[in-house]
Order: C-alpha cells, then structure tokens, then sequence
C-alpha cells in the first residue's frame, strides 16, 4: 500500500540522500525513523529535520520543547517517580539538621507539617490549579515547617493510570520539589512527604492536584502500550500516529487529514483559525499521547484513525482514543490492538452537529482505500 501523498515527498528525499551518503535504503519505503542520527537535515526523510541530538525528528517536535520526542531528556530520560533532596548536599537550601529531642510518636513524627504547593504558568495554590495539555508543573516543599532532613514526591493518581501505568511522568528534581509535563488530559494528584532525620515520616502528607482542561469543541488523544517495550518512556519505543480527517478528505493526505505530516491546515472559514484542528502533540518514541485540537468544529462529521508507523521491533501495540467534545469525555476506544507497522484503524466519526460519536471499529492492512 503506497503512502500517498508523503512517500511522493519521500522519493525525492531518499534520492538526495543515496547519494549523499552511498547508504543502502532498498525496500524501504517509511519517510521517518530508519535513519538511526543525523549531521544535517538532508539526512532526515520527509518533512524530518535534524536535532540537535542528531535525530531525525519532526519539525514540530523541535519547536515544542515540552514534547518527548526524544530530544527532551526531563521528560523522557529519567525513570523515577519520586524525588528525595538530600540535605546532606553542601548546595542544598535546607535547615541543619537537629540532633534535638525525639519528636517521634510511634510510626511517624508530628512535629515535622508537609506543605506542598502547585504551579503552573504563574497560577499557584495550595490545592489545586487548571492548566493546559503540554504544561509544565512544579511542586514545591518550601513552606513545610520542623526539622525536614527529606522530600519525598510521589503521584498518587494521574490520567489512564487504571490500566496504563506507563504513562505516570516522570518526576524531575529541583531543590525540595520536582516538576513534571501534564501532557494528557485528566487530573495529576501528587503527594509530598517529609522526613526527619532519623528517616521518620511526617504524620501528615500534603497533597496537590492539576487538572488538565481544553476548551477546544472538539479535542482528540492517542495513547498507547506496547507490551514488548519494557521502558516506554526511555526515548525509544513504537511510533503510532493520531489522524483526524475532514469529511471530505483522504486518510494521509493534506490538507483535510491532520496528521505529524499536515499538523495543521486552514480549515472551514479562510484565514479564521478557530476553525482550524491542529495536531498539538506528536510523538514518536512511544506511549504518546498524541492530540489534536479543533477549537470550533463546522457542522460536521469529522473520522478519527490510527496509523502504525512503525513498531521498531517492539510487536504489536493497543491503541486507546479518547473523545472529547466540549472539554468532557465523549468516548473512549480503549486498547485496541494493531499488530504491527502500517496498520491502519478507523477509530470513530464525531457528529459536530449532535456532538455524538459512532464507533467505526474497522481494520485496514495500510491507508483505508479511497472510496
Ligand atoms: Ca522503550
Ligand atoms: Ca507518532
Ligand atoms: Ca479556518
Ligand atoms: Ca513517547
């Protein structure tokens, strides 16, 4: 099955790139991901341009440095999902430790208050705070009070976490408090724990919380699992890809599929973008999510797919697509399995008119055949 549109652009690629390079490229036909580094964008096929890590890498992924495209490293490097400061580190802005007397009553110790704080884009509280998909969050221990020799950060929920573990981010330390990418829509609820120097918890944790919202009419996402990928959010895992096409478009071609190829287009009104979907989050490493936002839908029926890339080797993975219409959740199709590159699945059509969703549920070895 031909790539349409994007292998036409690929061909010519491919051609700059045999010669620069004398690399064998026979049989293959994908314009992203098998060349393994870069020196230059010439390299990199299709729209695909090099990072600054030497990764062929969408354009889109380099202009949004809170994507875990791989060039990233706070999102994606670590593993972790606690963090500890240690007072012990000469550059660490903690009280002395305090060799005084034993405030501990049995298991915990209630002299030690845990005080955690949210923020986000210059939005703070004590409790909660609403922010956009992509945001950066920081937690801070700041106004915790007693002899704290350690900070302890953990999640206690956050979206999919009911069947998707992998998808709980990744926890990066500063100072006494830890920072994060909300990237998918739902709610983050991080807990803090103090510890005195005897390593005796506080008796009372502080917990936080963020909700990620869209006000978008219409807001798709993709999440995945890849059972044989053991770490999904190492930087290097299977690359799936969300579609949400027009009714009079084609599935991979521009402008009225929106894709990582064609991450935006002008859309129903001409030079009005409210009307126009954007791809806002891709992802090529794994575990997603990607999303797409349309922000005011023409009275319309709008198809939403899943293309699998390529597995990387990883085998098969289960895609799950969430529907939201008017900031809540319309519909979910929840891991759904496409055993390997170039499978295609068409998902569900949204009913702008109605706001309804109908489920598609079809299967297709590559690109659905143009009707
Ligand atoms: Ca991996
Ligand atoms: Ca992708
Ligand atoms: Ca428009
Ligand atoms: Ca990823």
């Amino acid at each position: 099955m031909g790539l349409k549109m994007r292998s036409l652009n690929w061909i010519g690629v491919a051609f700059v790139t045999l010669v620069a390079s004398g690399a064998a490229l026979s049989g293959c036909t994908e314009p992203k991901g098998e060349i393994a580094g870069c020196s230059s964008d010439d390299q990199c096929k299709g729209v695909r341009v090099c990072s600054p890590q030497g990764e062929c890498v969408s354009p889109l992924a380099l202009e949004d440095a809170g994507t875990d495209s791989g060039t990233n490293p706070g999102e994606d490097a670590g593993t972790s999902d606690a963090y500890t400061a240690d007072a012990s580190r000469p550059d660490a802005d903690l009280p002395p430790e305090d060799a005084g007397e034993d405030t501990s009553t049995g298991d915990c110790n209630n002299a030690l208050t845990a005080v955690a704080t949210i923020e986000s884009g210059g939005n703070s509280s004590p409790n909660a705070i609403t922010i956009e998909p992509g945001a950066n969050v920081t937690l801070d221990a700041n106004a915790s009070t007693g002899d704290i020799s350690r900070y302890e950060w953990s999640f206690i929920d956050f979206p999919y976490a009911s069947n998707l573990r992998h998808l709980k981010p990744n926890l990066n330390a500063s100072g006494r408090g830890a920072s994060f990418v909300a990237s998918t829509l739902g709610t983050y609820v991080m807990e803090l724990t103090v510890f005195d120097s005897a390593n005796m918890p506080g008796c009372d944790t502080a917990r936080v919380e963020a909700t990620v919202a869209t006000d978008a009419e219409i807001y798709v996402e993709l999440v995945w699992d890849t059972p044989g990928d053991t770490d999904q959010l190492d930087g290097d895992g299977a690359d799936m890809d969300l579609h949400y096409k027009h009714p009079d478009g084609e599935w991979g071609y521009e402008p009225l599929d929106i894709f990582w190829y064609n991450p935006t287009a002008d859309w129903g009104i001409e030079r009005n973008p409210r009307d126009d979907p954007e791809l806002i989050r891709d992802d090529e490493d794994g575990a997603g999510p990607e999303s797409i936002a349309h922000p005011q839908a023409e009275r319309l029926k709008y198809a939403v797919g899943v293309y699998y890339y390529d597995d990387y080797g990883f085998g098969p993975s289960d895609a799950t697509v969430r529907v939201y219409i008017d900031g809540a959740l319309a519909h979910e199709v929840a891991g759904e399995r496409l055993e390997g590159a170039d499978m295609f699945y068409e998902a569900v059509t949204i009913d702008a008119a109605t706001g309804s969703v109908s489920v598609d549920d079809k299967h297709y070895d590559g690109y659905p055949p143009t009707n």
